[in-house]
């Protein structure tokens, strides 16, 4: 299995090989691409040493899977000259999400969807993943109606530059090249991605575009309110969901107990809930403070956190890798 990583030196890069190495993957060839200032560059996986190389370059060596994560714009222009040379491109920007030609995979959810002939899977956005990873099996038990979700993201979600903004104002200095409009340290930002013309913001529109496209379920009503807070890596995430079915929370917890990728952490008695430093280099999807919504029937509010470059990003990716792989989908050439 020859594999690409593309942005291999980018924060979900870095952690797309590390994941590669953690699950032992089984790849026989590594091609890490990078921009071409960092061509020449090496990077390290389970103790080798990879030279960084170009685009070009990985394209003409054909691999079976290429992993993408440079952002929206590389993807666009390069994904489909992968798929032309028979690559299988995991696509982590939102170029292709929204794309009715195109599947947006959780595994837990809908890897059973694809086919030899996906040659372009997008894989969603982090703080959707953790979302309905949470929900489809309560979905799939009361019906998910309406889902009203406000996030807690971490700087981790935007890249590095963010993450040395925080780091240097935490350090009492202003930031040398800003990520944000406004210091982030010992602040809130209710702006993730860019304003739309509705007031939304684009990660609101996502988490709500692409959860249904993910759930197959259109009817679902999602709103979302999406803020970054300054956190060094985990989402949190506040939902409110009313289904069309009554539930106990009894039943909830037995069944969220045994939904994929789910972990249960729920004892408000000895002070356990889901907390970001708890899901740092984990795959869980971490779920609690579960308790009814006492405004109004059939409704249930939980905390939902995970770590946002693994279950969010690179995990995620390398899950459908894993299917593919499972499936012998990889057509190669
Ligand atoms: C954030 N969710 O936390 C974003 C990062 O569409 O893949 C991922 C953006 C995307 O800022």
């Amino acid at each position: 299995m020859k594999i690409a990583v593309v942005g291999a030196t980018g924060l979900v890069g870095t952690e797309m090989l590390k994941v590669l190495a953690e699950r032992r993957f089984p790849l026989t060839e590594l091609l890490p691409v990078a921009s071409a200032r960092s061509v020449g560059q090496e990077v390290e996986f389970l103790g080798k040493k990879y030279p960084v190389v170009s685009m070009d370059d990985a394209i003409a060596a054909r691999p079976d899977i290429a992993i993408f994560s440079a952002g929206g714009s590389v993807s666009k222009e390069h994904a489909p000259r992968f798929a032309a040379v028979g690559t299988t491109v995991i696509d982590n920007s939102s170029a292709w999400r929204m794309d009715p030609t195109k599947k947006l995979v959780v595994p837990e959810l809908n890897a059973d969807t694809l086919t030899p002939e996906d040659k372009i899977i997008a894989n969603p956005n982090c703080s959707t993943i953790q979302m309905v990873v949470a929900l489809n099996e309560l979905h799939k038990t009361y019906k998910a109606l309406r889902i009203v979700v406000s996030t807690y993201q971490s700087v981790t979600g935007t890249g590095k530059k963010a993450v040395d903004q925080l780091l240097e104002e935490r350090a009492g200095q202003p930031a040398a090249n800003p990520a944000y409009p406004h210091p982030i340290d010992l602040n809130v930002l209710p702006h993730i991605d860019v304003f739309e013309a509705n007031g939304y913001t684009k990660e609101e529109l996502k988490m709500v575009n692409e959860t249904k496209k993910i759930m197959g379920d259109d009817g679902i009503r999602v709103t979302a309110t999406c803020v970054r807070i300054p956190v060094m890596g985990g989402h949190s995430e506040s939902i409110n969901v009313e289904f069309a079915e009554e539930f106990e929370l009894a039943d909830v917890r037995a069944i969220l107990a045994r939904t994929p990728g789910v972990e249960l952490v729920d004892d408000p008695s000895t002070n356990r809930y889901p907390m970001p430093k708890d899901s740092h280099g984990r795959d869980a999807v971490l779920v609690g403070r579960l308790r009814r919504d006492e405004t109004q029937p059939k409704t249930l509010n939980m905390w939902v956190v995970a770590d946002n470059l693994r279950k969010g990003a690179a995990t995620n990716a390398v899950q459908i890798a894993e299917y593919l792989v499972s499936q012998q989908v990889p057509a190669g050439n």
